[in-house]
């Protein structure tokens, strides 16, 4: 746990820029400056999962930032008051937790095992090379993985890995002046520090869905020439902060990522998670999440980010082999929009590995994989038009969703 020092820099640094975000934008955001701060008590519901001592701030330019070290009479006093004008909410930080089921991996073999067609049984039902042999392949589309870390020296994953050009490696400057020191293939929230390195095997897993280089193994990423960014914000044991989950989102944008990934959630409430994807909309980013593994329905046991209804949202639940809604999959048939497969999944593994994996962590990135393959095809699209594309294009069964359907990415492709 190194989570502990508070940055009075970060601190600095905010106020710094909110001065100058007085002197420049009085008069023209009224509208927006009216607007009372708002700094929510701690639910009852939500106390078990609340972060000590850090609280999550979204400044009224659109900045987030995460305050740590501060008791909440200290915060309230010292920053939320001071700065009331220009913050829109501060709310306490919540803690999130991986499903256990999707970090225990079943079948972990080394790349050179022969693969069988039932290893990609998933990328065939959803007849993604019908895309692939017509060119659509993800080229050109940045999928974020907020997720465990990612092993970027995975012999299927090295190429696909988002290089930021603006920074140079190990030079402990920030090059490209974005706030992160080194900060060429994403970036660690956890640990702030540039190493994505995977510690458990969950993200490393998720990104191999997404994108793979096709002709160095048996994993067959669902957008082959679409780039990975890899954002950390978890421990080894699978448990992170919504905090930092929401810098990570911050990040993704910056960097130009289409789509975000997040297959994880769980948090019983989070006002500052909604408000950070709900404003993904206007910049036209997909956020996929994964609908949980609780096997429930969401409409009476949510579970957050899965069950927000924002604009810019896909919940995915996860499919089997026999074409059935998985036993431990969550659904709704109001808060989860589709299923992917997500029962037996093979991808790659750190250290140079494959595996399989079951979850709902694994049916989001099905989907990920398939914005991407769409915007390959029609980079303006917005993300409305993406989700719509991939919504109506669904093979609907006995699945419970808004669509009732499975993703079918050979008609999403046809049609778009
Ligand atoms: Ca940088
Ligand atoms: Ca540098």
């Amino acid at each position: 746990m190194s989570k502990t020092t508070p940055t009075r820099f970060s601190r600095i640094a905010a106020l710094t820029s909110l001065l100058t975000t007085v002197i420049f934008l009085t008069g023209c955001f009224q509208q927006n400056s009216a607007q009372v701060a708002s700094f929510p008590e701690t639910k009852p519901e939500c106390a078990a999962t609340a972060v000590p001592n850090t609280f999550v701030v979204h400044w009224k330019d659109g900045r987030v930032s995460v305050e740590r070290g501060w008791t909440r009479e200290e915060f309230e006093k010292e920053v939320f008051e001071p700065n009331k004008d220009d913050i829109a909410l501060a709310e306490q930080d919540q803690t999130i937790y991986l499903s256990p089921q999707s970090m225990a991996p079943e079948a972990v073999s080394d790349l050179n095992a022969s693969a069988t067609s039932e290893d990609t049984w998933g990328q065939n039902l959803v007849g993604a090379s019908y895309a692939w042999d017509r060119g659509y392949r993800g080229q050109g589309v940045i999928v974020a993985v907020i997720d465990s870390g990612v092993d970027i020296h995975h012999p299927q994953l090295q190429s696909r890995i988002h290089v930021n050009t603006g920074e140079i490696p190990g030079n402990g400057i920030d090059d490209d002046g974005n706030g992160y020191i080194d900060d060429v293939s994403g970036w660690d929230f956890y640990d702030d520090q540039p190493n994505v390195g995977d510690s458990s095997g969950h993200g490393t897993h998720v990104a191999g869905i997404i994108s793979t280089d096709h002709s160095l193994g048996a994993i067959k990423g669902l957008a082959p020439d679409a780039k990975i960014l890899p954002l950390d914000f978890m421990s080894a044991s699978g448990q992170g902060q919504l905090g930092d989950a929401i810098l990570a989102i911050q990040y993704a944008v910056q960097q130009g990522a289409r789509v975000i990934n997040a297959s994880w959630g769980g948090a019983p409430c989070s006002q500052s998670l909604s408000r950070a994807i709900n404003d993904l909309e206007k910049q036209g980013v997909i956020f996929v999440a994964a609908a949980g593994n609780s096997g429930v329905n969401l409409d009476q046991t949510p579970e957050y980010p899965a069950a927000f209804t924002l604009p810019s949202q896909i919940t995915v639940g996860a499919s089997t082999a026999r074409d059935f809604s998985a036993a431990f999959s969550n659904y709704s048939f109001k808060l989860v929009h589709l299923f992917a497969p997500g029962a037996q999944i093979y991808s790659t593994y750190p250290n140079g590995m494959t595996a399989a994996l079951s979850g709902t962590s694994m049916a989001a990135p099905f989907v990920s994989g398939a914005a991407a393959l769409l915007l390959s095809k029609r980079p303006s699209a917005t993300a409305a038009e993406v989700r719509a594309s991939l919504f109506s294009s669904v093979d609907r069964g006995g699945f419970a969703a808004i669509t009732q359907g499975r993703l079918n990415v050979q008609r999403a492709i046809e049609s778009f």
